[in-house]
């Protein structure tokens, strides 16, 4: 019998979404599904994410957080890696700066989470918007969405609905990645399709058939199993990939009368995501 291998572990800086499959509801699952140890540390509680359930119950979680991360670091914990989402204001974002300044061999993945469909969330504020860009300076890789990626750029919100051709996703990439070592823009629009492409270290775009069914949390998906394969040694574009493949039979899971609003219906294929064990390679 093999000894087993500590399970890689990952600090996930995002909110606690009761309802609406989103954030550290996705997140959790994913990574320990994946055979990594996720520690939570909820930016903010709330009883569902902002997208169209009506005004949710908020409980703010900054100062539970400060002390929560001194708490880990008197412990002496060591984290593999710090991914970071939705902050919801400069107080939560704080959190993120502290937790990289207190475990800087950490790596750190930053999924800007501002806004999507070419509009900025609510609760984005320029100075938030602007912490959020000097933290994905911070990261060895930024996760942004289209809208999100022009956000970063400071760019005009861009017209989702005008499709790139491939060399436009690969600028557009290769641009995003000024600001972080690798970046990987999700959402782009092109055509029948819809696709990722990677810029920095890699550079690649992965094309999917476009599924016209849009759903809150698939981004915060997207991020944990590229999050976990990364984790597990994969190269960036091969854990893109699986991260876009596991999305889209998601969403295909989902029956087409389901509420959009609570996400998609994942949880029957967190299966596939298990790693085999060492001793059955
Ligand atoms: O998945 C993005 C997300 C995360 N967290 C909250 C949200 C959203 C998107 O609406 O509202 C609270």
């Amino acid at each position: 019998m093999l000894k087993p291998t500590r399970p890689k572990t990952i600090l996930c800086i995002h909110d606690l979404s009761g309802a609406g499959r989103c954030s550290l509801a996705v997140i959790l699952p994913v990574l320990a599904a994946m055979g990594c140890q996720p520690v939570a540390l909820p930016t903010v509680v709330l009883s569902t994410h902002t997208g169209g359930l009506g005004e949710p119950a908020r409980l703010d979680g900054a100062a539970y957080g400060r002390a929560a991360l001194e708490h880990y670091a008197a412990l002496g914990m060591a984290f593999d890696g710090i991914y970071t989402g939705y902050l919801g204001g400069t107080d939560q974002l704080a959190l993120a700066e502290r937790a990289f300044a207190l475990w800087p061999a950490a790596y750190k993945i930053v999924d800007p989470v501002m806004g999507d469909n070419g509009r900025p969330y609510s609760t984005v504020t320029p100075e938030l918007c602007a912490g959020i860009r000097a933290l994905c300076q911070k990261a060895d890789l930024i996760l942004p969405n289209y809208t999100e990626a022009a956000l970063l750029l400071q760019r005009d919100m861009p017209d989702c609905a005008a499709p790139l051709d491939e060399a436009a996703a690969l600028a557009l990439a290769a641009d995003t990645a000024a600001l972080a070592p690798i970046v990987v823009v999700t959402g782009l629009p092109m055509g029948k399709y819809i696709a990722c492409a990677g810029g920095g270290r890699e550079r690649f775009v992965q094309k999917k058939l476009r599924i016209d069914r849009s759903f809150p949390g698939t981004g915060d998906l997207f991020g944990a199993i590229v999050t976990g394969a990364l984790m597990h040694g994969n190269a960036l574009s091969a854990a893109a990939d699986a991260a876009a493949e596991f999305v889209a039979s998601s969403i295909l899971a989902t029956p087409a009368d389901a509420d959009s609003r609570l996400g998609v219906w994942f949880e029957p294929l967190l299966g596939r995501l298990i790693p085999p064990a060492a001793d059955q390679l």
